[in-house]
């Protein structure tokens, strides 16, 4: 068995955050643990799609994604969220709104990197001055300075660092 806890993933915009979660969740599911992720992307299509990109509007979608998270680690699920969550005080909010079971994990990819696979072009238009205030670029990014886990996703695969996030969870919330 398994209990509930909370993997709050952190990084650049492009630094495999969504795709590390979703790997991590097909492994471990096909172990028989109850698992679920809140993406920015999903949440910001539906519960907070009346946020932006402003810094208040951030930290309420920290927030809210924190205070789901809570609800889901309480009920026994092991929460995996992927987003920017760009600055210390708005993860440490969200630390504080878990409380117990909080795992932060540090997508730690060089920003050149994380330029170079733009894969939805998201930097190439900031770089043009077509989105203001993008993570990274106009508007700050602060890495954790002690997180729980760190991956460095530059030289490695995204299996085997799914595979290692996977390793990681199912160690923390083992009965
Ligand atoms: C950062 C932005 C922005 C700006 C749109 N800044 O790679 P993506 O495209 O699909 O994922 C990013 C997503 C970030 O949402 P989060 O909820 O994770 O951000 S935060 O935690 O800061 O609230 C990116 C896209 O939205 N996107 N405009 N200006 N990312």
């Amino acid at each position: 068995g398994h209990r509930g806890g909370v993997f709050w993933m952190t990084g650049l915009p492009g630094a495999g955050k969504s795709t590390l979660a979703r790997g991590a969740e097909t492994r471990l599911f096909a172990r028989g643990v109850d698992v679920s992720v809140l993406d920015g992307d999903t949440l910001r299509a539906g519960l907070c799609s009346d946020l932006g990109f402003s810094e208040a509007d951030r930290r309420e979608n920290v927030r809210r994604a924190a205070a789901v998270a809570r609800i889901l680690a309480e009920s026994g699920q092991v929460v995996i969220v992927a987003l920017i969550s760009p600055t210390i005080t708005d993860r440490e909010l969200a630390r504080q709104i878990v409380g117990e079971g909080f795992h932060e994990i540090f997508i730690d990819t060089p920003q050149a990197t994380c330029e170079q696979r733009d894969p939805k072009g998201l930097y190439a238009a900031a770089r043009a001055g077509k989105i203001a205030g993008f993570t990274g670029i106009d508007a700050p990014y602060e890495a954790p300075v002690k997180p729980d886990l760190r991956l460095e996703t530059a030289n490695a695969s995204s299996d085997e660092t799914a595979a290692r996030l996977a390793a990681f969870i199912g160690e923390e919330t083992r009965l």
